[in-house]
């Protein structure tokens, strides 16, 4: 993704160095940040909250230069790549801490150190389809999302035959769970998937309804380290507020990772666990052949 905000020169005193003089007396340190940030929804919208407030990430800046002294401008450009990538937002930061006061014993005009850091979450998608060649396309689906910039593909589930849930009388769904890795946020990563949807032909008529191809977002970021994102907008809901009662997508996912956890209700529970629970007889595994190619 090409748009980046660009925050270049962001001046404040700070105290890092390893020498006690630069300690005691701190210097000048100037940071510049490169954001990659989709801008086409601000660009559309015209609204603050749809991108990155850039006076935010100065403040924040200041705060890590003013902050807690450390040795290495290395480290103080980790930090503040850290605190940026937070926003979620950002894909990418590109970092550089100038310090053109520092003690290098010769004459000089300024050391930089820069360093890039790119946001890399695991993602899990699952993948629907009850018309027209269903297998068919949920492996073209796998496929595109591999295709995907910014989206890594680790695992694919088998493929499952499975009784409808909920929704009018509708033919038998294929599923399948397929586990990512990205550097897209997840609002970005939904509507890469929703893309992918449309060029399969996907209307969205009936709620529940049959569909040529559904990809749900199911959890983005590891709950086992408390890194999940929670959300819940109008667009995107995480994680997924149904996932931990479906058997069609909680037997392919455990198949694809048998180590799983899903928050439900704030709380962190192992897939196998929540599957325990359920009636899973509506799932079988397809007897069909299933080789989606990423
Ligand atoms: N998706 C639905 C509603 N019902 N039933 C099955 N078996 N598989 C699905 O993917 C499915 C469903 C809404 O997304
Ligand atoms: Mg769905
Ligand atoms: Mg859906």
């Amino acid at each position: 993704m090409a748009d980046q905000i660009v925050l270049q020169g962001i001046s404040a005193r700070g105290h890092h160095g390893v020498l006690d003089s630069e300690r005691r007396e701190g210097q000048t340190f100037v940071v510049d940040v490169v954001m990659s940030v989709d801008l086409a929804p601000a660009g559309a919208s015209d609204r603050l909250d749809d991108t990155v407030n850039y006076a935010e990430v100065a403040g924040d800046v200041v705060a890590l230069v003013e902050g807690e002294p450390l040795d290495l401008i290395e480290a103080l450009a980790a930090r503040i790549a850290d605190r940026v990538l937070a926003r979620p937002l950002v894909e990418a930061v590109d970092v550089v801490v100038h310090k053109p006061e520092a003690p290098v014993g010769h004459p000089f005009t300024d050391v930089q150190v820069r360093i890039r850091r790119e946001r890399r979450e695991p993602a899990v998608i699952a993948l629907g389809a009850n018309l027209g060649g269903a297998r068919h396309t949920l492996g073209h689906a796998v496929a595109a999302i591999a295709r995907l910039p910014g989206v890594e593909v680790h695992r694919v589930s088998d493929l499952y035959q499975t009784e409808p849930v909920g929704g009018p009388a509708q033919p038998e769904y294929a599923n399948a769970v397929l586990l990512a890795s990205t550097a897209r946020t997840p609002s970005g990563l939904l509507r890469a998937l929703h893309a992918i949807e449309q060029q399969h032909g996907r209307v969205r008529e009936v709620h529940w309804g049959p569909r040529t191809l559904d990809l749900d977002l199911v959890q983005y970021g590891d709950p086992r380290t408390g890194h999940d994102v929670q959300a819940a907008g109008p667009e995107l809901t995480l994680p997924h507020p149904r996932a931990h009662e479906r058997a069609f997508v909680l037997v392919p996912w455990l198949d694809a990772d048998p180590a799983a956890t899903l928050r439900v209700a704030g709380e962190v529970r192992p897939v196998a666990e929540l599957l325990g629970g359920l009636d899973s007889s509506g799932v079988r595994k397809a007897d069909l052949p299933w080789r989606p190619d990423w």
